[in-house]
């Protein structure tokens, strides 16, 4: 924390860009210094029956939809045999990136998006107020930090029937100015226990789903980020992720007996998000590694940009609010609109060019996609593999 806002006050702040020239931010601005960004489906639409009904859980109301007969092709008006609806589940659609993305893919009428949301009344509202046509999308209740709510999510997910083609990790949390950790239902720090486990939970669980599906390319996409990787100027921002020898993880990151911390160190809300990151990377290799070969399921996952504008700086200090968006705007070049960020992520969904797995998308000022390269830890296969175990553990699957 102390070295996050270190990098917020006017300071000295020298940053070598491996292979490029460095760049000096001196005592003239907030952020100021000019840097250049340096991150370098058609499918058919469906006549798929849906039957929707209201019911109560865990004390509201949840839009839950009864689905009929999802084979993967139906019969059209004109005999010819057409593509059902994709099946897609995007977690944290309530807001910023997973909102967006549920809107592009829901308006293409290709999709029926289940919103995996905490507040399902929000979801509710905010699908109305960006439009989203209602027949093509589903909310259901799904809390990431409590493990008990990702199990019953998958249960309730089952129950509804439908077919899950594709699963998009998303929601998260940053608590960039948090002096204390704060905890998860099973009591594991916020940021790594919301943004890793219980996706690494979800994920496990509803893998046999995926692999149950019919339609001709699965995915599962596993939201990361530029600031988990220290091969970038911004994954060199301090303070910068490092898993270390993962005994804080081992520990249970309580804060008690452990570290609330993976690498064992002192709490810090900033680098236990960008640290969150790199296990969201690392895990999507690990899955790939595990089971692209045996299940034809694609495994990516992407840096969509800077998208300054959302939700996950809500916790950051009212300055760096006003001033993040202009800074990476004309500054950095590193912006893009949460439109502009939604359709990177509904392209690495649905897109039939990137099938490949085991990437981490990126794209160009062009806004061309391209397979960019992980940072040295965030791409190390024996560290993937014991997050994958520890997490396993962590979250009683093993
Ligand atoms: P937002 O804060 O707008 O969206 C985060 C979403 O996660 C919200 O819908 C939020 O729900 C949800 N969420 C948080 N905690 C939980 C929980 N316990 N259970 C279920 N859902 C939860 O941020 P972004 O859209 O920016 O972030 C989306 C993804 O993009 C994240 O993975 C982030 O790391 C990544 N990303 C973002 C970048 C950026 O510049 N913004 C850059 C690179 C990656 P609620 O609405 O209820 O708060
Ligand atoms: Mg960063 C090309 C330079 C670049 C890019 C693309 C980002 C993206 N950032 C860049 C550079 C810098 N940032 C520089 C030089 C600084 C020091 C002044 C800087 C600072 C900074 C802060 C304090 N940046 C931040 C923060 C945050 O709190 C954000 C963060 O780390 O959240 C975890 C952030 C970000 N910068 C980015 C991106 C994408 C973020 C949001 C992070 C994310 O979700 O991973």
């Amino acid at each position: 924390m102390a070295l996050q806002a270190a990098a917020l006050l006017p300071s000295t702040f020298t940053i070598s860009k491996e292979g490029k020239a460095s760049a000096t931010l001196k005592n003239s601005s907030l952020f100021g210094a000019s840097l250049s960004d340096y991150t370098k489906s058609d499918f058919g639409s469906s006549s798929f029956n849906v039957k929707s009904q209201r019911r109560l859980f865990n004390g509201g109301v949840v839009r839950a939809t009864m689905v009929a007969s999802p084979g993967v092709t139906t019969n059209s008006p004109s005999g010819k045999k057409t593509l059902r609806k994709g099946s897609v589940i995007v977690t944290g659609a309530s807001s910023g990136l997973g909102l967006a993305t549920a809107k592009v893919l829901s308006e293409t009428g290709k999709w029926h998006v289940i919103m995996a949301c905490r507040d399902f009344l929000k979801a509710e509202k905010a699908a109305k107020s960006v439009g989203m046509p209602k027949e093509n999308y589903t909310i259901m209740h799904l809390d990431l930090a409590s493990l008990d709510s990702v199990r019953q999510f998958v249960d309730n997910f089952r129950r509804s029937g439908r077919p899950l083609d594709v699963l998009v990790a998303n929601a998260a949390v940053y608590q960039p100015t948090a002096k204390e950790p704060s905890f998860t239902a099973e009591g594991f720090e916020l940021s790594v226990g919301t943004n890793h486990l219980g996706h690494f939970l979800l994920s496990r669980l509803l893998l046999d789903d995926l692999k149950q599906s019919d339609y001709p390319s699965k995915r599962l996409i596993i939201v990361g980020s530029i600031t988990g990787n220290t091969n970038t100027l911004a994954g060199n921002v301090p303070p910068k992720a490092n898993l270390g020898d993962l005994r804080g993880m081992a520990g249970g990151l309580n804060g008690i007996n452990s570290s609330a911390m993976i690498d064992g160190g002192e709490f810090d809300g900033a680098k236990a998000y960008k640290d969150s990151k790199v296990c969201n990377m690392l895990t999507m290799q690990e899955f790939h590694r595990r089971y692209h070969e045996e299940t034809g399921i694609t495994f990516a996952s992407l840096y969509p940009g800077c998208i300054a504008t959302t939700g996950l700086f809500r916790e950051h200090i009212p300055l760096f609010r006003l001033l993040f968006p202009p800074f990476q705007k004309y500054i950095t070049k590193g912006y893009v609109s949460e439109t502009e960020a939604g359709k990177r992520l509904a392209q690495v969904v649905s897109d039939p060019s990137l099938t490949k797995s085991g990437v981490y998308w990126s794209w160009n000022k062009d806004s061309a996609s391209f397979e960019n390269q992980l940072s040295e830890e965030a791409s190390d296969a024996e560290k993937a593999r014991k997050v994958w175990e520890v997490s396993e553990k962590l979250v009683g699957l093993a």
